[in-house]
C-alpha cells in the first residue's frame, strides 16, 4: 500500500516543520496537513490542507477515507502551562484525540500512528539526573498525567490489538519558524526573539533551572526516524526517552552573549517554575539509540548561532 500521511495539528510548533520535512521526503500531495485553524504559512499553499478538529472522530475518519491515509502523526495537544489553567479541557483534548486515532488504527483504517509524549511524564519523585527509560513516574501536572495515561493506552493498544503506535518523550523544543504555545520550556524560544529585539529578556524560570532541550531539526529527525524504523526494532510501545542537551536560562543567556555582548537577562518567576521543578534535568536515551539508531546533532552554541542568524 502506498504511503499517505495525515498530520493533525499541522499549524503548531512541531507540526509546521514536520509537514514541511515530510512533504520534501514523500511529495507535497502525499502529506495532508490539518489543523483546527487556518495557517498562513506555506503548509496551506504547498499541499492538501483541511480544517480538522482532533476531537471529532467522524471528521478524522472522513479525511482518512477521502485521502486514503495510511499513517497519522497526531501533533495536537494542550501543553503544560495552558493545561494548568484549563485542566478538564486539556485532559479532554489530549485523551480524546489520542483515542480517536488509536481507534482508527484498531479498526485497520490506518497502519501506523505517531503520538508524542513528553518529559512531563516524569515527576518530583523521578531521579532527575540521567533519568532512565523505566523509572518512577508520578507526574504532578495535568499535561504530565495526560501524557502518562496516553503512554499506557498506546502500549495497551499495541499489546491487545496490535496497533503499530510509536512515540517519543520530547524535551523542550526550540525553533525559529513557529513559536511554541503554552509550554513551560517556551522561554528557550522567546529569549532569542527578545535578545534580537530588546537585548533583554525577563525569564519566568530561575537562572539555574536546568531542563532537557532539543533543537527542532533533531526532534523532526527523531520523529521521522522512529516512524521509518522497522517494526521489529521498536521494542518500547509506551514512549522512548530522547535527549540532546540540557541547559538553564543562565546558560542560554551566556550563549547569546557570545553574539550579542550587551544582552541582559533578568528573572521574574511565575507558576511555570513549579512545573519545571518537577521535571528531570537530563535524560538517558540509550534505548532509543540502541533500538532504532537515534543520534542527536545540535549543541546549545550551534543552535544559538542558527536561531540568531535566522531570526535576524
Ligand atoms: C511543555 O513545556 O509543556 C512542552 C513539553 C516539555 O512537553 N514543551
Amino acid at each position: 500500500m502506498k504511503k499517505r500521511i495525515l498530520i493533525i495539528g499541522a499549524s503548531g510548533q512541531i507540526g509546521t516543520e514536520l509537514t514541511a520535512r515530510l512533504r520534501k521526503l514523500y511529495g507535497n500531495h502525499k502529506v495532508v496537513a490539518t489543523d483546527i485553524r487556518e495557517s498562513d504559512s506555506t503548509i496551506v499553499s504547498e499541499g492538501p490542507f483541511e480544517i480538522l478538529d482532533a476531537m471529532d472522530s467522524e471528521a478524522i475518519q472522513d479525511v482518512v477515507i477521502q485521502y486514503e491515509i495510511t499513517e497519522i502523526y497526531l501533533m495536537a495537544a494542550m501543553l503544560s502551562a495552558t493545561a494548568e489553567k484549563f485542566p478538564m479541557k486539556a485532559w479532554n483534548l489530549n485523551m480524546t484525540s489520542l483515542f480517536n486515532v488509536l481507534q482508527l488504527a484498531k479498526e485497520n483504517k490506518i497502519k501506523k500512528v505517531f503520538w508524542p509524549s513528553s518529559i512531563a511524564v516524569f515527576g518530583p519523585t523521578t531521579p532527575p539526573i540521567n533519568t532512565p527509560q523505566n523509572t518512577i513516574m508520578e507526574p504532578s501536572t495535568v499535561y504530565g498525567i495526560s501524557k502518562q495515561a496516553g503512554e499506557r493506552w498506546c502500549e495497551y493498544y499495541f499489546n491487545r490489538y496490535g496497533v503499530d503506535v510509536r512515540s517519543i518523550r520530547y524535551p523542550g523544543l526550540i525553533s525559529y519558524t513557529t513559536q511554541p504555545g503554552g509550554g513551560t520550556t517556551d522561554y528557550a524560544v522567546d529569549i532569542y526573539h527578545k535578545a534580537l529585539k530588546h537585548k533583554k529578556y525577563i525569564s519566568f524560570l530561575s537562572a539555574k533551572t536546568t531542563l532537557p532541550m532539543m533543537y527542532m531539526d533533531d526532534a523532526i529527525k527523531a520523529t521521522i526516524g522512529i516512524m521509518e524504523a522497522p517494526k521489529e526494532s521498536i521494542k518500547i510501545r509506551n514512549s522512548y526517552n530522547l535527549s540532546a542537551m540540557s541547559f538553564n536560562p543562565e546558560e542560554v543567556s551566556e550563549s547569546i552573549k557570545k553574539h550579542i555582548p550587551e544582552f541582559e537577562i533578568d528573572y521574574k518567576l511565575d507558576f511555570r517554575q513549579k512545573i519545571a521543578d518537577t521535571w528531570p534535568q537530563s535524560i538517558n536515551d540509550d534505548q532509543a539509540r540502541k533500538d532504532w539508531g537515534w543520534k542527536h546533532k545540535f549543541s546549545l552554541d550551534e543552535m544559538t548561532q542558527i536561531m540568531l542568524d535566522n531570526l535576524r
